[in-house]
């Protein structure tokens, strides 16, 4: 990362990367993505009235590609920046946000959960957003609050409708936006947004033709590793160890060295 992006990130509390990733790298994770997705497969949450399919959690575990993506330098290199330390895999998920049917996700603060859920200390991590479709303005981007990361913790409410979130409070939120507005990033496949922690992002449900995949690579300080997890080790992984970055090309076809 160059010097102005590090204080863009530091002043917005997020920064995007246009098509960091080429379109063969993001075909192939995207193929893996789809075998998580299917009726059965291991630590998935579907859609509320079980259309389709939500969130999948963990593929690394499953998938040599994905597992490639947790240490890949275009992720690494800038979370170890901008966090001046090495880092380790807090979470890796894929949100699916299907055609017609992908539900919203409410407005919140990563952190809120981390810290309750899993004992993090402190917002030290940096969250990698890879877009494996296209998304636009339409297919429930994701939007975020710049400059809200620099408020904290804000106060976290459980709200029925958005399981298992906590999420903020409308009269918090419309106090943010009025200052820092709101920015839905948008993009080819292969675009990546890092995020902060206390950055208030939510998402609109996708009712258009188009699905909307995105995996989140979420790399916390080895500093800063979870205290008191109560969550499974697949939503909140366990491995401290500071990541050792792979080669740039890792995911390219056929390559054998990981
Ligand atoms: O996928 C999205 O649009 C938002 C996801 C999100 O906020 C989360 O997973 O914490």
């Amino acid at each position: 990362l160059a010097v102005a992006q590090v204080a863009q990130f530091r002043r917005d509390g997020f920064l995007f990367l246009r098509g960091l990733f080429s379109a063969a790298e993001v075909s192939a994770l995207r193929r893996d993505a789809l075998r998580f997705a299917r009726p059965g497969a291991a630590h998935k949450f579907d859609e509320r009235d079980g259309s389709a399919v939500r969130v999948a959690h963990a593929p690394h575990w499953r998938s040599r590609l994905f597992s490639r993506l947790g240490r890949h330098p275009r992720l690494v290199e800038p979370a170890r920046k901008l966090l001046g330390r090495e880092v380790y895999l807090h979470q890796l998920k894929i949100n699916y946000k299907a055609a017609f049917n992908g539900g919203s996700w409410a407005w919140h603060q990563d952190f809120a959960m981390w810290h309750r859920q899993d004992g993090m200390p402190r917002p030290a991590a940096v969250a990698a957003a890879l877009f494996l479709d296209d998304v636009t303005s339409t297919n429930g981007p994701m939007m975020l609050i710049p400059g809200s990361h620099r408020s904290g913790r804000l106060g976290a409410e459980r709200k029925e409708r958005s399981r298992p979130l906590l999420t903020l409070p409308d009269r918090v939120v419309e106090r943010l936006a009025r200052g820092g507005g709101i920015h839905a990033p948008t993009g080819p496949a292969g675009s990546v947004v890092l995020f902060h922690p206390n950055m208030a992002h939510a998402s609109g449900s996708n009712l258009t033709p188009w699905g909307r995949i995105v995996a989140f690579v979420v790399l916390n300080g080895v500093d800063n590793a979870i205290r008191r997890p109560t969550r499974p080790d697949w939503l909140a992984l366990r491995d401290f160890s500071p990541i050792e970055p792979l080669a740039d090309d890792c995911l390219r076809r056929g390559r054998r060295a990981c």
